[in-house]
């Protein structure tokens, strides 16, 4: 399941944008924690919807993506430091910065004015400085630790970690460090969070919602988006969040009406997938069906431990066969016999939207 965390400074929009995707049709409520509130979207999907339509399952389950939402983090003093102490942020695989460009007098920015790039940069800046206080404490350590026994480890951690001060010192997040397996390993070992991939989410003023994608021009911060694993999307989190409580039929006519093809919640989610290289296979069956998110180039041997480590140790064998094969024959015995279902290994590569049925030793 993929993690996400939101961060922003105050009355960015935050907490709108948490209920926007964790308030749908489709949503389900976490729990709250003391520090943060987290709550599971599942992912829309069609292709799933169609295989639940063949298969009439007891069960349809969608892929699910956690969100967290902090009270009241950046601005003030503890600023992103605050954020590593809570193990949701911790623990994201990503990061949502939620921006504020709505103009409203009746709700104070906390720096006096709405700028996107200064906001972008400052967050930027916070999450630096909260990770090269990491570094610098563990450095610190090493440094002691290395003169009672200087061990190749130790010391593969410090050449990684003096790697990690210098582009941080130099104001560079961590995600643009270029690191081979091992160190990329190593690295997320600490889950630095400049080092998580980030989505830069627009919450734009009502007026610009129409203007769509052409919206994150007027951000200004096509620079900031060329880094590594930085992307944007725009959304407008009160308006949507008013869409989405409106019942079907009011709520296409109403998205029509602003010239919205897709709902806020479809493009943050499909834009937390792009940005991570996510991708869905699914599980299907009387019982049920399924959609299972992993990321892209990832081996079946390894696909088949998102769904059960029992189903990775034992592995035999993947049937695989493309959903769309699977939609236009009906049955799994037509695609056989079409030679449309595959056997494949531990090292196949799934694909996105492959059907597979793992043959397994118990
Ligand atoms: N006009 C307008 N107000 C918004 C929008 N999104 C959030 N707000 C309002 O801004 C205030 C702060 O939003 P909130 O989500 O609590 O911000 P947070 O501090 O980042 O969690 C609330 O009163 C929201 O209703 C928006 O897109 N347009
Ligand atoms: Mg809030």
């Amino acid at each position: 399941m993929l993690r996400a965390g939101l961060i922003g400074f105050s009355s960015a929009g935050k907490t709108a944008l948490f209920q926007l995707v964790t308030s749908g049709r489709d949503a389900a409520p976490k729990g709250g924690r003391a520090d943060a509130s987290v709550g599971v979207s599942r992912v829309p999907d069609e292709r799933l919807d169609q295989l639940t339509a063949l298969f009439n399952p007891r069960k349809r389950v969608p892929a699910t993506v956690e969100f967290a939402d902090i009270a009241n983090v950046g601005g003030g003093k503890a600023g992103a430091q605050a954020l590593l102490d809570v193990a949701p942020f911790r623990n994201a695989d990503a990061l949502l910065h939620v921006v504020r460009m709505f103009q409203d007098p009746s709700i104070p920015h906390p720096s006096g004015s709405v700028d996107a790039a200064r906001d972008v940069r400052a967050m930027e800046d916070e999450v630096i400085l909260a990770d090269l206080g990491v570094v610098e404490r563990r450095l610190e350590r090493l440094e002691r630790d290395l003169k009672k026994t200087a061990t190749p480890d130790l010391r593969k951690e410090q050449e990684l970690l003096v790697r990690c001060r210098e582009t941080l010192e130099s104001s560079r997040p961590l995600r643009a460090l270029e690191l081979g397996p091992e160190e990329s390993k190593r690295l997320r070992g600490f889950q630095f969070l400049s080092a998580k991939p980030l989505l830069i989410v627009l919450n734009l003023d009502e007026a610009d919602l129409a203007s769509g994608p052409e919206a994150v021009g007027l951000a200004g911060i096509e620079d900031f988006l060329a880094g590594a694993a930085t992307r944007a999307v725009p959304i407008c989190a009160r308006i949507e969040l008013e869409i989405a409580q409106l019942d079907e039929a009011d709520r296409a006519a109403f998205m029509a009406d602003l010239g919205l093809k897709e709902s806020g919640l479809d493009r943050v989610i499909r834009a937390s997938y792009d940005l991570l290289g996510y991708i869905s296979f699914f599980t299907v069956g009387e019982d049920e069906c399924r959609a299972w998110s992993i990321p892209r180039d990832t081996p079946a041997v390894i696909a088949a431990g998102e769904i059960h480590s029992d189903i990775s140790r034992g592995f035999i064998r993947a049937e695989v066969v493309r959903y769309e094969h699977l939609l236009a024959r009906g049955t799994l015995a037509a695609c056989r016999e079409r030679g449309e279902l595959r056997l494949e290994g531990k090292e196949y590569i799934v694909l996105d939207g492959d059907v597979i049925n793992f043959r397994h030793a118990t």
